[in-house]
């Protein structure tokens, strides 16, 4: 099958290496945010946050993404201070804690080197290095890199998204952000690229971006994809509310797991740990 013919590719993360191309790896989403989207305001305090991310660990993830800004549609960014105070001792803890590496989403070089230095080995960026020392921060630290595509800025970005051709675009953004990235100092084998489920984009674009979604990997770095939860999957149900997308998120993980996708971004962890278990059984052949 063509979607896992990146078997033998490998994400640099610190100093480990997540042998992507072998199984469906699970990145899980931990919002200490009192806004996001779908969890918003669960996690704000820092025990229950730490305890969450030691339970999805626990279940199964294999990256645990901590971010302390939400970037949903028509949301305002929150001051530096704020994302640090609620980003850094989460992660501090985390880091002591569990045994796979810890994300930090964000945007600014700030929280990224505060995160990093707090035990942090990778930098989850829905901008994709819009801000240069960011990707300085990451190269220094020999981080993991999420390059995201995002077309303008969370509070605008769902006013009438338009492209020509939606997955060539994002492919050729993504080409020229990791042709940054590694510009800046970044290895190569440590970037990942992610076509940006939501961020500036129709239930059309949406669509089409997964249906296609093997195009990315001809950009030969592993490829993010985050679904969970997301407005299109509530679109396709009938305007089904957020906490109704659990198994209308697990038909995007299986298609993403089955197209051979390195990594899927979720929110229930052990749901879709399930799922990719069972898609990579029948879709990989064991090496
Ligand atoms: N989606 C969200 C946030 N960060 N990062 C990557 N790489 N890919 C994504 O698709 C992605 C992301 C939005 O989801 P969530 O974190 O749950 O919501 P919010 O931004 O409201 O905190």
């Amino acid at each position: 099958m063509d979607g896992v013919s990146g078997r033998a590719l490998v994400w640099r993360v610190g100093s480990r290496v997540l042998r992507c191309g072998e199984r469906t790896h699970v990145m899980g989403v931990l919002n200490v945010t009192p806004d996001s989207f779908s969890d918003g305001g669960r996690y704000l305090d820092h025990e229950a946050a730490a305890s969450h991310g030691v339970r999805m660990a626990a279940r199964g993830a294999d990256v645990i993404d901590v971010g302390g800004e939400s970037t949903r549609p028509g949301s305002d960014p929150v001051p530096v201070e704020v994302e640090l105070d609620r980003v850094v001792p989460v992660v501090k803890r985390l880091a002591a804690e569990v045994d796979v590496p810890i994300s930090v989403d964000t945007r600014r070089h700030e929280v990224a080197e505060a995160a990093l230095d707090a035990g942090a080995t990778m930098v989850n960026d829905v901008t994709a290095g819009r801000d240069p020392l960011l990707l300085r921060a990451a190269a220094d630290a020999g981080a993991g890199l999420v390059l995201m595509h995002m077309l303008g800025e969370p509070r605008t970005m769902q006013d009438d998204p338009r492209y020509d051709d939606v997955v060539g675009e994002v492919g050729a953004f993504l080409a020229g952000r990791v042709e940054a990235a590694v510009a800046a100092g970044v290895a190569a084998e440590r970037i990942a690229v992610d076509p940006g489920i939501g961020f500036g984009k129709t239930l059309e674009h949406n669509l089409t971006l997964l249906r296609h979604v093997d195009a990315l990997f001809e950009l030969g770095h592993p490829v993010l994809v985050g679904p969970s939860r997301k407005s299109f999957v509530g679109r396709l149900l009938g305007d089904l509310p957020v906490h109704e997308r659990l198994e209308g998120t697990a038909g995007a993980v299986a298609w993403l797991a089955a197209r051979g996708v390195h990594v899927v971004r979720v929110h229930d962890v052990e749901e879709m740990v399930r799922v990719v278990r069972v898609v990579d059984a029948i879709a990989r052949e064991v090496p």
